[in-house]
């Protein structure tokens, strides 16, 4: 709409005003609504002569953990959801987490004993991977967990992508510090070479949280510009 267009449409409205409210004065009225005119024209103009904002970017990335890490209820408070409406997943979920730079859509696979076997038929075109564990929890699910993450560290369609760790539960008094948890895992030796974050955190620390999925994004990134180059 031409600016001409506009200052017409605000006019008609202030003759609609003066109508309403009976003023006498049209001109001392239009010298007080000068400075509100031009104001109300560069909102107009800010709010829809505005392109459509930039397309962000998006990446596919698979979320694996035991049951109970935490996985359902850390993607859910990226999305802002309601912590009432988390429910334990069967078979697996898919979530679109939007980030400013990019939208990472994050397929979640339930955690459980008899569905963690069939993990690796859903990694099929994955560009990264969450793994969230419970710094918390007992010794024997500490094991599991780390047999899981070395699996798919190593797993042939998942062993180049970008590893994002969330130690979670760090607000619990039994957590593994940071440290603990990198030496139990052995994620030195086991992810020398490869891209990997290893994040402490909890579902009250959304700031680090968030912090890790930058560093993820500018990750998956790096790959795309590499993918470009080649
Ligand atoms: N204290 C504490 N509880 C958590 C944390 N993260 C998740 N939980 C709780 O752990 C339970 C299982 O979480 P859920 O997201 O369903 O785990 P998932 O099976 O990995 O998807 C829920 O009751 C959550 O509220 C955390 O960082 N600290
Ligand atoms: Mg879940």
């Amino acid at each position: 709409m031409s600016d001409l267009r506009i200052t017409e449409a605000f006019l008609y409205m202030d003759y609609l005003i003066l109508k309403a409210t009976k003023m006498d004065d049209y001109e001392e009225m239009m010298e007080m609504k000068h400075q509100d005119l031009t104001g109300s024209l560069m909102c107009f103009r800010a709010l829809c002569c505005k392109g459509p904002p930039p397309a962000r970017p998006e990446y596919d990335l698979v979320c694996i953990g035991l049951t109970g890490s935490g996985k359902t209820s850390l993607l859910s408070k990226l999305c802002s959801e309601s912590p009432e409406n988390v429910v334990s997943t069967t078979g697996f979920s898919i979530k679109a987490v939007p980030f400013q730079n990019a939208i990472l859509n994050v397929k979640e696979l339930g955690g459980a004993d008899n569905i963690r076997k069939y993990w690796s038929r859903y990694y099929q075109g994955s560009q990264g991977v969450i793994f969230v564990l419970d710094s918390a929890s007992s010794e024997d699910d500490l094991e599991t967990a780390r047999n899981e993450l070395h699996s798919a560290l190593q797993h042939p369609q998942l062993c180049t992508l970008p590893f994002l760790i969330l130690a979670n539960h760090q607000d619990k008094p039994a957590a593994r510090s940071v440290q603990e948890v990198k030496k139990y895992f052995e994620l030195e030796p086991l992810a020398r070479g490869k891209r990997w974050i290893l994040q402490p955190c909890s579902l009250d620390d959304m700031d680090a949280l968030k912090d890790s999925f930058s560093q993820l994004i500018n990750l998956l990134e790096e790959k795309d510009h590499e993918a470009v180059r080649m």
